[in-house]
Parts: C-alpha cells; sequence; structure tokens
C-alpha cells in the first residue's frame, strides 16, 4: 500500500522566524558565517569551510570562471558547470586557480592569420579592444604581438588585410616577466605610457595582462575563499557518465571540490561515481551529491561517501520537474527532514556530512530560514543570474535591464546528462525553462546587503554563528492571512 505522508509539503514562504534576546554583544560586526562544506569526523575540524553559506548553481546561465571570482572574493563558491565539454570546463577551473587581482587572462586572442574584419567580430562581442596575438590563437599560446584600437582605420583598411600586417610586434613590445608584482608592472604600464602590459613566461608564452586601468583592484577582501596557495577556491560539477575522464581532468586543472550534478541523487549511479573517485583519490578528492529530498535518500549517499549532500527537487525557478513528472517536495520539508537525518547520522557514525539547500530562494530571508532549519550552506541560480558577473547577455527590457537566465533542464542547455539517470541518453521532454531575471548589478554589492540582512535577522534570534542559529531557533507557521499583513498593506503607495 502507498506510503503517504500526511505532513503537507511546505515551502519557505510558509514560515517566519521568532525573535529571541539579542544580548549586548549580538551585532552584525560580532556574526560569523563560516560553515563547513565537506564531512568531517566528530572532534576533528572540517577540512573545507566556505567563510559565507553561498554556493552558485551549477548551471551554464550562473557559474563560470569569473562568477566564481566574484564569490570566492567574497567568501562563497562557485561550481563551474559541467555541461559543456570536459576540456572547457577544466580550462575555466584553470583560470580561476590562475588568477590573481588586476592580471586578466586574456580571452580577446586572434592569430597573425586573422583579418581586420575578425578583429571587429571580436571587439564587438566581447567589447575589449586590446587583443593578444598567440601562434595558435589561445590564451597561453606564444605571444607574437598585439592589435589595439590604434592600430588600424576602419575607413581606410580593408577588412581582409591581414593582422600580421598591422599589429605591434612581439620584438617591438614591452612586457613584463612572469612573477612580477602588480606595483611593479603598473610602474613599467606608467613609464611607457602602456595601456597593457602582456606577461609571458620563459618561453614568451602568454600568461597574463595588466591594463592599466586596473591598478586599484589590488586590494584583498578579508573574507575571500582562498587555498594554502592562497589562491582563490573553486568547485566543479561533474555528472554520472563521464566522471572517469571528467574528474581527473578537473582534479588536475586544481578543483578544490566536486559535485555530481543531478536533478535527483538517490540512484546506484551516483554512489557508483562517489566510490570510483574515493578509491582512486583516497580521501583527497572532495565530492559532493544529491538531490534528495528525504532521509533515506541522504543516507544512502552518506553510506556512500559524499561529502556533502544537496537537497531540492523540483523548487528551482526555473525547473518544471514537479509539473512534468510530479515527483519532488516543498523544500522546507526537505531541509527539515534532511537536516534531521543528518544530525542522526552524526550520532549514530561520528560523521558529520554537511547539507546544502539548493533551489527555490526567492527572498533573501529564505536564506536565513534555510540555514535555521539546518542546512549547512545554500546554493542559488536565480539570486547569481541577475548579477554582471554571470555569464548570460544583459538586455534592455521596457525601462531597465533584465538578465538571461535558463534552466539546465531546458532544451537550450542540452544537459543530457543531468536528467537520464543513465539510460539511454537524449532529452525527451524538458524539465526547466528558458527566462530572463531583474538585472541585479554588481555582486559585490546585491551579496553585501543580502549578507547584511541574514546577520541582522540573526542578531534578532540572539544567534551569532549558524550553529547558534539553528539550535535555538524558534519558526512558526505562517497563514495565508497574516502572509498579507506581512507586506505593505492597507495603504495607498506612493509612486505606483
Ligand atoms: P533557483 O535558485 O531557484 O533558480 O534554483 C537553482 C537550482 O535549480 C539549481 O541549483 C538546480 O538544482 C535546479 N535546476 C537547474 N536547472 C533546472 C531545470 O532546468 N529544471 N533546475
Amino acid at each position: 500500500m502507498a506510503n503517504i505522508i500526511n505532513e503537507p509539503s511546505r515551502t519557505f514562504g510558509e514560515y517566519l522566524l521568532l525573535p529571541s534576546l539579542t544580548t549586548k554583544d549580538c551585532v552584525v560586526e560580532n556574526v560569523d558565517l563560516k560553515t563547513p562544506i565537506c564531512r568531517f569526523k566528530k572532534g576533528e575540524k572540517p577540512q573545507l569551510t566556505l567563510n559565507i553559506p553561498f554556493s552558485s548553481a551549477i548551471m551554464q546561465s550562473v557559474s563560470d570562471n569569473n562568477m566564481a571570482i566574484a564569490l570566492a572574493k567574497n567568501g562563497g563558491i562557485s561550481f563551474i558547470y559541467c555541461s559543456q565539454s570536459i576540456e572547457s570546463e577544466a580550462e575555466m577551473v584553470r583560470k580561476v586557480k590562475k588568477y590573481k587581482a588586476g592580471f586578466v587572462i586574456s580571452d580577446s586572442n586572434l592569430t597573425p592569420e586573422n583579418t581586420l574584419q575578425d578583429v571587429l567580430e571580436l571587439k564587438e562581442r566581447t567589447g575589449h579592444s586590446t587583443m593578444a596575438i598567440t601562434e595558435d590563437g589561445s590564451s597561453d599560446g606564444k605571444l607574437l604581438g598585439i592589435v589595439t584600437g590604434r592600430d588600424y582605420r576602419i575607413t581606410r583598411d580593408p577588412l581582409d588585410k591581414k593582422v600580421k600586417e598591422f599589429m605591434t610586434p612581439a620584438e617591438k613590445l614591452i612586457v613584463g616577466k612572469e612573477g612580477i608584482t602588480l606595483s611593479e608592472a603598473n610602474d613599467i604600464i606608467w613609464e611607457n605610457k602602456l595601456n597593457a602590459l602582456p606577461i609571458v613566461d620563459e618561453n614568451f608564452n602568454l600568461v597574463y595582462t595588466v591594463f592599466r586601468k586596473d591598478y586599484s583592484e589590488d586590494k584583498d577582501n578579508p573574507r575571500s575563499l582562498l587555498d594554502d596557495q592562497k589562491r582563490y577556491v573553486v568547485g566543479a560539477g561533474i555528472n554520472s557518465r563521464d566522471y572517469k575522464e571528467r574528474v581527473p581532468a578537473l582534479v588536475e586543472a586544481g578543483a578544490d571540490v566536486l559535485c555530481i550534478d543531478s536533478s535527483e541523487g538517490f540512484s546506484e549511479w551516483q554512489a557508483d561515481t562517489i566510490k570510483w573517485i574515493k578509491s582512486k583519490y583516497d580521501d583527497t578528492v572532495k565530492v559532493g551529491a544529491g538531490n534528495v529530498v528525504e532521509k533515506e535518500g541522504f543516507k544512502y549517499l552518506a553510506d556512500a561517501g559524499a561529502d556533502f549532500i544537496k537537497i531540492g527537487i523540483g523548487g528551482g525557478s526555473i525547473c518544471i520537474t514537479r509539473e512534468q513528472k510530479g515527483i519532488g517536495r516543498g523544500q522546507a520539508s526537505a531541509v527539515l527532514d534532511v537536516a534531521k537525518a543528518r544530525d542522526e547520522y552524526f550520532e549514530q557514525t561520528g560523521i558529520y556530512v554537511p547539507i546544502c539547500s539548493d533551489g527555490g530562494i526567492v527572498l533573501d530571508y529564505h536564506i536565513t530560514l534555510a540555514l535555521s532549519m539546518g542546512a549547512d550552506f545554500v546554493m542559488l541560480g536565480r539570486y547569481f543570474a541577475g548579477f554582471d558577473e554571470s555569464p548570460t547577455a544583459k538586455i534592455k527590457y521596457g525601462n531597465g535591464y533584465v538578465k538571461e537566465y535558463w534552466g539546465e533542464g531546458s532544451n537550450r542547455a542540452r544537459n543530457w546528462a543531468r536528467y537520464d539517470l543513465g539510460g539511454k541518453a537524449g532529452l525527451q521532454f524538458e524539465e526547466g525553462v528558458d527566462s530572463y531575471v531583474p538585472y541585479a548589478g554588481k555582486l559585490d554589492d546585491g551579496l553585501g546587503s543580502t549578507l547584511h540582512k541574514i546577520k541582522s535577522t540573526m542578531c534578532n534570534c540572539g544567534a551569532k554563528t549558524i550553529k547558534e542559529l539553528q539550535q535555538n531557533v524558534r519558526l512558526t507557521v505562517v497563514s495565508s492571512t497574516s502572509l498579507t499583513e506581512g507586506g505593505a498593506h492597507d495603504v495607498i503607495l506612493k509612486n505606483q
């Protein structure tokens, strides 16, 4: 007979936090949002912690190398999307690990055989007028020259003119040697009145470019999430199909933690993937798994050796899995249930397996709710997609701007491996949509404001850490009438 859970499947909007005593030391400046991301034994310190409990979704429209750098700078982690070739995902990871403030890895590169037409098209696409000319057109090939807007005249030069005829060739370039500091690079830029200084290795391969305008970036954010070599920490998505090839490439590129990306993680495919990774690399390679929405799924993946477990099916803003397949669970109920399983597992085994609430965050306070319900960290797609740093186009829309945001289960993403559960490849029906989200400006600003709200709510609840919040929190279920009471009501709003 069917096993029916009579408790309704609830979502974040159905709960509110009740305040507790705020002691005088409980102020925003004293709130610490550090949180574990990988399993650890009782009494031991977790090997990997986040400085803020945020991760960005494993999605084409959210997490590339630029998002990863911006988020790690703020103390969180991105998981680079895996619905791309192994080489290009590994290259994104490498770019994050190579990143140094002020040192740009060029994404505008051509070869001497390209034409003025190619230069103009690249400029149109990237907005960059300085281009590195390398032997093979790659970002780390042998440097043969540079092209800037001053090297050609659109009105006079034929479009098929070869780059080698108008570039500034390598022998006339002033370059910096790899290992140079930003302030030394800037001295060279100023002394020689340059706009850009290519940095090369001993074989004259391009490593970075330093631009005149970037000098002010040379300051560290104290929250930055860094590895022991002071490089930004970055995660990478994998799937349970090509992991035997993808994982070694990502590990080699420097990924700090991996995560199996699937809409439904309670599967033998995931257990096989985790076990393969753990047997090949002992415990040196960390891997998260998911998604699950209840105890059994959690226990299965924890036993298989997952370092963290993601929660959420069908709650993502672009996700239509519940409509298409009738499977899933309200995100709040899922988090509460899995958090209980995590705590029981800890009591029974002495192993703490962090959990991540993935998807369905609409308002900032939903993050505080997810944490208070037991999540160690959250994963967000829509939230990050709106920032400048996401990989998608910013488009004029009415009086403002929007950014594109599409699901990994949409036709656009073509992410077959996420949905086919190891069966015959190919997406038979869509589980996601292609959409816009309101443009949200710079990540630093938006995230800064969200963090302030979370910390301030935690102070209202008398909590200075996420653990204290989880231990002391009191939550109340709201009625639909009290929801109306919670917004502006019974007044005529100005400016509308
Ligand atoms: P949201 O933050 O609500 O936009 O949700 C993001 C999450 O939605 C992702 O981390 C992922 O778990 C899920 N997702 C991604 N693509 C799709 C889909 O196409 N159905 N769902």
